[in-house]
């Protein structure tokens, strides 16, 4: 049977409250996506991984270098549930907001016959609708979790929320796994 994965995008130190580009409302993610993460077989999480100069920091302040606390996911999440995790954005001079830039994502999700990905985490303009719609182009079937993710501005994610939809990809809810 064909599987479904849950992609945790970025939930990093540094996308969280305290750190160096934080998302607000972050905090009120983990919770969801611990829940989220008992619903699935296959869960796999991305790190923002950056050089210490790494060419986005023209764009935002220096934020998850590589070894550093700030690159860390956030303690808040569960991570022995995850079983892969995928660094990206690693070298100095290209930038990397989809999960699936230069890494192993797409072929460790195929070579495991999944088919449909899952996407909560941060965040919801940048990283996550970079990874939704290189998901699309990849040939599987994108949900992202509408209440499992938080946008660094109000006016970007709802215009990435838009362009995702216009896309292809497909929205749902957490509490659309849970039993009655
Ligand atoms: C991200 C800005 C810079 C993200 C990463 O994870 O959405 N945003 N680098
Ligand atoms: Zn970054």
């Amino acid at each position: 049977m064909a599987k479904d994965a849950l992609i945790i995008v970025d939930v990093q130190n540094d996308f969280c409250e305290g750190g160096a580009l934080e998302v607000v409302g972050a905090a009120e993610i983990l919770a969801i996506i611990n829940r989220l993460m008992s619903k699935f077989e296959l869960v796999i999480a991305t790190q923002d991984y950056h050089p210490p100069d790494h060419c986005s920091f023209d764009l935002w302040p220096p934020h998850c270098i590589a070894g550093t606390e700030g690159a860390e996911l956030h303690k808040g999440i569960m991570v022995d549930r995850i079983k892969h995790f995928v660094k990206k954005g690693t070298l100095e001079n290209k930038e990397a907001y989809s999960g699936f830039q230069e890494t192993d994502l797409s072929s460790f999700l195929k070579s495991r016959g999944v088919k449909t990905i899952y996407l909560c985490g941060l965040a919801t303009d940048y990283c996550v609708k970079a990874t939704a719609l290189d998901g699309l182009t990849e040939g599987f079937k994108v949900f992202v979790i509408l209440d499992a993710i938080r946008a660094v501005s109000k006016e970007t994610g709802g215009a990435a929320l838009k362009e995702m939809e216009d896309r292809g990809v497909e929205f749902v809810r957490s509490d659309s796994w849970e039993t009655t």
